[in-house]
């Protein structure tokens, strides 16, 4: 049985962190329309869906995607980039201890979710503003027992390594280039985002289909031509924070 562990939008959304995007004014109620639809395709395909109460002084924590990576073995609870995201991690960790083993990522490493992309027994970690050297060698310390292999990939103009490329759920990846080097992938089927939508890769792959964001037209209708079956979501509230599709779930096996 698929887990989608989720966060309801946090009323102070608008006071959220911003790397690359201008703060604009975020409707909240809209915000948390677009999350429930968002929390009804989970359910839709199959994944049972456990919301976390709102955090209002948190106001990233929708985002849960960041301050954890769950892996079929263990789960580990990320040190993230930004002092402000810190104390999400301690209620994300008491709803995922029923299910996995925790590790943590301790200072001076720094790792955010959002940051790693997994392709078989291999994970794929951005070395971004968020995540740091170090942060990926703690990774890798606690990963390689469970047979994982952890690749430091770097990644410039955006905010983590999901933003610039994007596992299918099959050996393929959603990329832009020019954030992300595409050799780093070599063996992996690579997709390119349309020109004109730079912030179009992440997208969330789930029960055959993948979830878009509806504000990239052009990628989407690519990814139809390559044969995958697609959904838009409209997620527009959410967007004005720097978030997408996979930011604001952790999706995992029970
Ligand atoms: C942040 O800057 O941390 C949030 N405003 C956005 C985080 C989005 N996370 C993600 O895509 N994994």
């Amino acid at each position: 049985m698929l887990v989608a562990l989720t966060r309801s939008v946090s009323p102070n959304l608008g006071n959220c962190e911003l790397e690359y995007f201008s703060r604009q004014p975020i409707d909240i109620a809209l915000a948390a329309r677009q999350h429930r639809h968002y929390e009804q395709c989970l359910e839709s395909r199959g994944a049972q869906v456990i919301c976390l109460p709102a955090e209002p002084d948190l106001p990233d924590s929708v985002f849960v995607e960041d301050p954890a990576l769950v892996l079929d073995e263990i789960a580990v609870i990320t040190r993230m980039g930004v002092e402000s995201r810190r104390a999400e991690a301690a209620t994300l960790a008491a709803a995922l201890a029923p299910f996995r083993p925790l590790r943590r990522i301790e200072a001076p490493g720094t790792l955010e979710g959002g940051d790693v992309i997994r392709t078989g027994r291999t994970l794929f970690v951005g070395l971004s503003h968020r995540s740091n050297r170090d942060g990926i060698a703690q990774l890798s310390a606690l990963a390689a027992p469970c047979g994982y292999t952890v690749k430091a990939v770097p990644v410039r103009g955006c905010l983590h390594l999901k933003s610039a490329a994007c596992q299918l759920g099959d050996d393929a990846i959603l990329i832009n280039r020019a954030w992300v080097d595409p050799s780093l992938f070599a063996g992996l089927r690579l997709i390119d985002v349309d020109d004109a939508e730079p912030w179009a890769a992440n997208v969330l792959p789930i029960g055959g289909s993948l979830l878009c964001s509806a504000a990239f037209p052009a990628t989407r209708d690519l990814l139809g031509r390559a044969g995958y079956r697609t959904e838009p979501l409209d997620i527009s509230e959410l967007a004005k924070a720097e978030g997408a599709l996979t930011c604001s779930s952790l999706i995992f096996e029970r």
